[in-house]
């Protein structure tokens, strides 16, 4: 949690941002059910975060254009002694400065008080439909008894609107905690490149990243991609449960979160610490396609820019390669590339791994801008049963992904510091 100031300030900003009259809801995340009574371990809802600093389970944010109110579980003696301590409705108000605290419990019956006489509903609809149902049926209901001169809203507006544009932007808490990811993320890579060797079994270095997470006080981003050979084809892989064979490449993705801030990276290294000639061709393509997109992550150039430099360097390597054929121009108006390099080239980065916020505006390709944090994260897949590339280059998966702050000026490459060129893993993984 930063300052509670920091807190109190979004609260602000979004309630300048809401128009008259009207009222807004966000909700903790509901738990996680891993099996029977056992749950996952519970992960505040990333809005909800934003902008209470609150992390505990049951609660709702109620904002007007007077007052910001939340509702969350009170004290209770017993049942802290099996699920932990709660700050309680009491502590509430001095702790996370809302201007009002009630308990949860109370929070469906005053529904409909809340409602009354406002005419527009801020609410992330579609993620738990007893919510949904709830604020509507209560809309409804108050609308039922106009002849009163009681009023009820007739708008909902998705919050996505006003607090995914807050949070594409980051500040400088932000952005540090980003950095402290970045630091812990480095050491579970490097970690996991010491530690590879053949004849080992891909969870031995899960299990190796998420130790050096853990040692930090942080988790796993994002379950961790441990996929080595061929299995690096396969973008989700999560299996983990393959051998390390000598001579085979292994594709990590795997990044720490801490705080409710994440890094997100991959690297893509020889088992043995030695590059074949083959891997080393594709290695240097995928790393000239992403210094080519990051150059373009600037305030001049969007998303697209960026994907659309990655997809022409990748594209040439490939014609030179000669597993497509045709002029540059023909692979791209005709995505030939796309049997080796189907997925974009980066996303927004923040509290969520793939961050909220807009793409485009309208029907244009957004502008960066500084303080902006994404991935770069082209690669090369060439499928095991490939009839175009050569026997040797069949199998071989490789991404390597960066995190990226935008700046006024040239891109910083926040995760630069994770060995990545060919020499660098090799000096590394060899010393
Ligand atoms: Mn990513």
């Amino acid at each position: 949690m930063q300052n509670i100031e920091t807190y109190i300030k979004r609260r602000l900003r979004l309630m300048e941002s809401m128009e008259p009259d009207s009222v807004l809801f966000l909700f903790s995340a509901p738990p996680a059910r891993k099996s029977n009574d056992v749950f996952h371990p519970f992960r505040q809802d990333s809005d909800f975060f934003y902008f209470t600093g609150f992390d505990e389970e049951s609660a709702a944010l109620v904002i007007t254009g007077e007052s910001t109110t939340l509702f969350l579980r009170d004290k209770n003696p017993e049942q802290e002694t099996w699920g932990g301590l709660r700050l309680g409705v009491d502590s509430a108000v001095e702790r996370l400065g809302v201007s009002e605290a009630h308990n949860i419990d109370k929070f469906q019956d005053k529904v409909q008080a809340i409602l009354k006489n406002r005419k527009t509903i801020y609410h992330r609809f579609g993620y738990d439909p007893k919510r949904d149902a709830l604020l509507l049926e209560s809309a409804a209901e108050l609308l039922k008894r106009t002849r009163n001169g009681e009023f009820g809203p007739t708008r909902i507006i998705h919050l996505s609107a006003l607090t995914h544009e807050m949070r594409i932007i980051k500040s400088a808490e932000e952005i540090e905690q980003i950095r402290e990811c970045a630091l812990i993320t480095k050491e579970a890579h490097e970690s996991a490149m010491s530690a590879a060797r053949a004849g080992m079994v891909e969870y031995e270095l899960e299990a190796e990243l998420l130790r050096v997470f853990k040692r930090h006080g942080g988790t796993d981003a994002y379950p961790s991609i441990v996929a080595a050979g061929e299995n690096a084809c396969i973008l989700h892989y999560i299996r983990n449960d393959s051998p390390l064979r000598d001579g085979d490449l292994v594709l990590i993705d795997a990044a720490a979160e801490r705080g409710l801030l994440n890094a997100d990276v991959t690297r893509t290294f020889p088992v043995n610490g030695r590059f074949n000639p083959e891997q080393k061709a594709l290695y240097e393509i995928v790393l000239a396609a992403q210094r080519g997109a990051i150059a373009r992550m600037t305030t001049a150039h969007t998303m697209d820019d960026a994907h659309d430099e990655a997809v022409r360097i990748i594209a040439q390597g490939l014609i030179d390669l000669r597993f497509v054929s045709g002029s540059l121009d023909e692979v791209l108006e005709n995505k030939l590339y796309r049997k080796y390099f189907m997925h974009r080239t980066g996303h927004w980065l923040g509290m969520d791994v793939h961050d909220v916020g807009a793409y485009h505006i309208g029907d244009a390709p957004r502008r960066l801008v500084a303080g902006m944090v994404a991935t770069v994260e082209p690669g090369l897949y060439i499928p095991v049963d490939d009839d175009r590339a050569p026997p040797p280059f069949r199998g071989i998966g490789i991404r390597i992904e960066d995190d990226v702050l935008i700046r006024e000026g040239s891109p910083e490459v926040l995760t630069e510091f994770i060995p990545k060129e060919i020499s660098a893993i090799e000096s590394f993984m060899n010393r």
